[in-house]
């Protein structure tokens, strides 16, 4: 199994409801290892560069909007197929379709205000984590 590395960021919503040690704790539970974290907050011109592969869909500015709405925990988590590992424990985008057990399934009431992200693929981590690495913030 390949040693990966992925981008997680426990969202604005996760922040201010006190989720912070929760999903680190599901993290490390699972043996994802945190290799760089900080709190920060976005700017607006910076969450839309990090979302801009969605920036046709209806929903990117209430996207962008709320990523810069309050603080957020960025985390480059690393370990055996890491990329789906984290996926996985995220559950769903979708809410009302995230299994028990899961990040969002456990606390998500929103799609739009689904607690965490995690890059999607190979391809997704490598650029998301170098553009935090590029603006010093990881
Ligand atoms: P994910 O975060 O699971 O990778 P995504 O990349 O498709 O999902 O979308 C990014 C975020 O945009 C998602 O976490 C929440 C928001 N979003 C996606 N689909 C949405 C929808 N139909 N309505 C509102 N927000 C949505
Ligand atoms: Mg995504």
């Amino acid at each position: 199994m390949p040693i990966e590395q992925t981008l997680s960021m426990i969202k604005p919503d996760g922040v201010a409801r006190g989720l912070i040690g929760d999903v680190i704790g599901r993290f490390e539970k699972h043996g994802l290892k945190i290799r760089a974290m900080k709190m920060l907050h976005l700017s607006l011109e910076q969450a839309r560069a990090f979302y801009a592969v969605h920036k046709e869909r209806p929903f990117f500015d209430s996207l962008t909007t709320f990523m810069s709405s309050g603080p957020i925990v960025a985390m480059i988590l690393e370990g055996n197929n890491a990329i789906q590992v984290n996926r996985d424990l995220m559950g769903a985008t979708d809410y009302r379709k995230a299994a028990p057990g899961t990040i969002r399934g456990d606390f998500a009431q929103q799609t739009g205000r689904n607690i965490i992200h995690g890059s999607d693929s190979p391809e997704s981590a490598k650029r998301e984590i170098e553009l935090f690495r590029a603006q010093g913030k990881l």
